[in-house]
């Protein structure tokens, strides 16, 4: 298999992260990218390349603008504010029920604006990680729209929480759904985004909630306990023309290879159905036993499993990473499912 990888990931290397209260060191961190790169060489899973370098039009297609320029000059303004050594950049309030969504002028009410939460900082390079991490998922989508059978996107950081207008979750410009879209534009009728991510995809599940040709089906912790907390009961499935494409499976707390395994049937047939004519995968290995921040309890040699049943569809894969935090095991992890696709 072909992994598509930048090394400019680096470039988005927060010094901290706040969480339950207090300053950590991220969770999401370059390490990660560095344990699965060194999987695939010790398993010679197959060649890394670099990305091609892709123009805005498909992020445009996903994203609103107005989210894309604060993005893009958050630091310049945060820091013409708070000085060129201020800390990472972080909001601290929101608009919540009851008021008005309006763009505020002033910085700090800019990523109260666009911030759907707190953990994701906001470096002077942090745009151009997320920028690299787009071409990563769009050069690897290229080769499977070109023939490919698969390839993996070994996107750094994430993209899975982030929605047409917000970022959070540690994501910034969601990779898989502009890979979706990208598939789209290129022909695919009917595109199937399956998310094995243990957090729920909000930002990909609202991104198609009201369109019928791509299918969002998502595994995740259930929300009454896990963040997001807002999104992925399993009654969401979708609104107006998207009614009836969009399925989700709320898993509790400790659940285990064998209750995983009977939702993924479940969740694989609905795809199956839909009969796509290309299928994503948001690639989160978080739903390990040792994750830190997770409360799944899956092992290493599920995985495997996981990716000889994803085979069964039989349709061009793009794998696109998201999350995964036990960076020891992350490698060992990643490429069990990417060899139990191939197998
Ligand atoms: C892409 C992805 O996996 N994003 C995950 C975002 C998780 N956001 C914070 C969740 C709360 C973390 N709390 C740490 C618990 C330590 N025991
Ligand atoms: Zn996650």
């Amino acid at each position: 298999m072909i992994t598509i990888a930048s090394v400019d990931h680096r470039l988005h290397a927060p010094k901290s992260e706040l969480a339950f209260g207090e300053f950590v060191p991220p969770y999401e961190n370059p390490r990660r990218v560095d344990s699965i790169l060194s999987r695939i060489a010790e398993t010679k899973l197959g060649p890394v390349l670099p990305p091609e370098r892709f123009g805005p039009e498909l992020i445009r297609r996903v994203h609103s603008a107005p989210l894309l320029t604060f993005l893009e000059t958050a630091w310049n303004q945060w820091s013409a504010h708070f000085g060129k050594d201020a800390p990472p950049a972080l909001p601290l309030s929101w608009p919540v029920g009851g008021m008005r969504h309006i763009e505020p002028e002033g910085i700090a009410g800019k990523f109260a604006f666009f911030a759907l939460d707190a953990s994701t900082a906001i470096t002077p390079t942090s745009w151009a990680a997320v920028r690299s991490a787009v071409d990563v998922a769009l050069t690897a989508q290229k080769r499977v729209a070109d023939g490919e059978r698969t390839a993996f996107a070994l996107c750094r950081p994430p993209g899975h929480h982030a929605t047409a207008d917000n970022y959070g979750g540690y994501c910034f410009i969601n990779n898989a759904a502009v890979a979706a879209e990208a598939f789209r534009q290129g022909g695919a009728r009917r595109v199937a985004i399956l998310d094995v991510d243990y957090h729920h995809g909000n930002g990909t599940q609202a991104i198609f909630y009201r369109r019928p040709d791509v299918m969002f089906v998502s595994l995740h912790g259930a929300p009454e306990t896990t963040y997001p907390y807002f999104a992925g009961y399993a009654d969401e499935a979708g609104e107006g023309p998207g009614e009836g494409f969009n399925a989700n499976y709320p898993l509790r707390h400790g659940t285990k290879w064998d209750a995983y395994g009977a939702a993924l049937g479940h969740a694989i047939q609905r795809i199956e159905n839909y009969g796509p004519d290309a299928l994503v995968i948001s690639l989160g290995l978080d739903t390990f036993e040792k994750d830190p921040i997770s409360y799944l309890k899956l092992r290493s040699e599920d995985y495997i499993r996981i990716g000889e049943a994803i085979a069964r569809l039989r349709r061009p894969t793009l794998f696109v990473m998201e999350g995964g935090y036990a960076i020891e095991e992350l490698g060992l992890n990643t490429v069990n499912l990417l060899q139990g696709f191939e197998a």
